[in-house]
């Protein structure tokens, strides 16, 4: 194992979920962690909680937005520009509609955040990792950027066109040494299905009843698994699944 002391992290949506959970797990290495959401009270309330362990910066942004996400990632402290990690985990989705009759404002966000929003953190960041020789792009896809499901229309499409950047940017850093995978879940009990059903909690627990989902720390020990390789090693791209689910639309519930 190679050791991520001392590597600067950032992580984008780590206010909730599986973001909030690889700030743990990395905290646990002594990473220095760069928290960025929207919220940030809920980045401040996990900064407490990790300051005994390493040293955390937060930046209250959103990611859709261009401007700012460069203003904010060009203010930040001299002694923490030089990102080694980049952990392009903030993305939501919203709603279940057909296609011919979804909200199109709910594409709007799907599409700017886990589209663009990841597009631009790795245009401002990746420069950087490849001037200094070092460096690794993590993003969360998903089951749904390889498998379709009914209802899942634009959310499946933002996922695929994660997976199709993963593998782009990984050839076009080839002859570097910076690294890029693409960490794929399926379901993962977080804020996730709240978001897509816009508050709706009862609708959200539903879609994890009967079943043993995934938790954000399984994710955060396989993300900080994936970092924590020997140089040479790239997991490119890796699916991950609860047992009781075998592919995007077959799951097992027990009641
Ligand atoms: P959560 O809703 O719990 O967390 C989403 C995070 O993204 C929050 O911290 C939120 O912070 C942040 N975020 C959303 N929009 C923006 C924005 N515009 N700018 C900055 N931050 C933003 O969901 P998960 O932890 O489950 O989701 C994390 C990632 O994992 C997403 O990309 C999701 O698509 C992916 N994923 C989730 C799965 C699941 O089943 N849960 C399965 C496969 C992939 P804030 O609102 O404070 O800005
Ligand atoms: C989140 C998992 O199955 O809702 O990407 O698409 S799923």
């Amino acid at each position: 194992m190679a050791s991520i002391q001392d590597k600067i992290v950032l992580i984008t949506g780590a206010s909730s979920g599986i973001g909030a959970a690889c700030a743990k797990a990395f905290a646990q290495g002594k990473a220095k962690l760069i928290l960025v959401a929207r919220r940030l009270e809920r980045l401040e309330e996990l900064a407490n909680e990790l300051k005994h362990t390493t040293q955390v910066h937060c930046l209250s942004l959103d990611v859709c937005d261009r401007f700012s996400v460069e203003s904010a990632l060009k203010s930040l402290p001299e002694s923490w520009t030089n990102v080694d990690i980049l952990i392009n985990n903030a993305g939501l989705s919203r709603g279940l509609d057909k296609l011919y009759e979804a909200n199109i404002q709910d594409w709007e966000e799907m599409i700017d955040t886990n589209i663009k929003g990841l597009l631009y953190m790795t245009r401002f960041l990746v420069p950087g990792m490849v001037h200094r020789e070092r460096g690794h792009i993590i993003n969360i896809g998903s089951i749904a950027g390889h498998q379709t499901y009914p209802g899942g229309n634009v959310y499946c499409a933002t996922k695929a066109a994660v997976r199709a950047l993963s593998e782009g940017l990984k050839m076009d850093l080839l002859a570097t040494p910076v690294r890029v995978t693409s960490v794929d879940p399926g379901m993962v009990e977080t804020e996730f299905s709240q978001v897509r059903f816009h508050g709706d909690i009862e609708r959200a627990k539903k879609v994890y009843q009967g079943i043993t989902p995934l938790t954000a720390e399984d994710i955060a020990d396989i993300v900080f698994f994936c970092a924590s390789r020997p140089p040479h090693v790239n997991i490119s791209e890796l699916v991950v699944l609860t047992t009781d689910q075998s592919s995007a639309t077959l799951v097992h519930r027990r009641s």
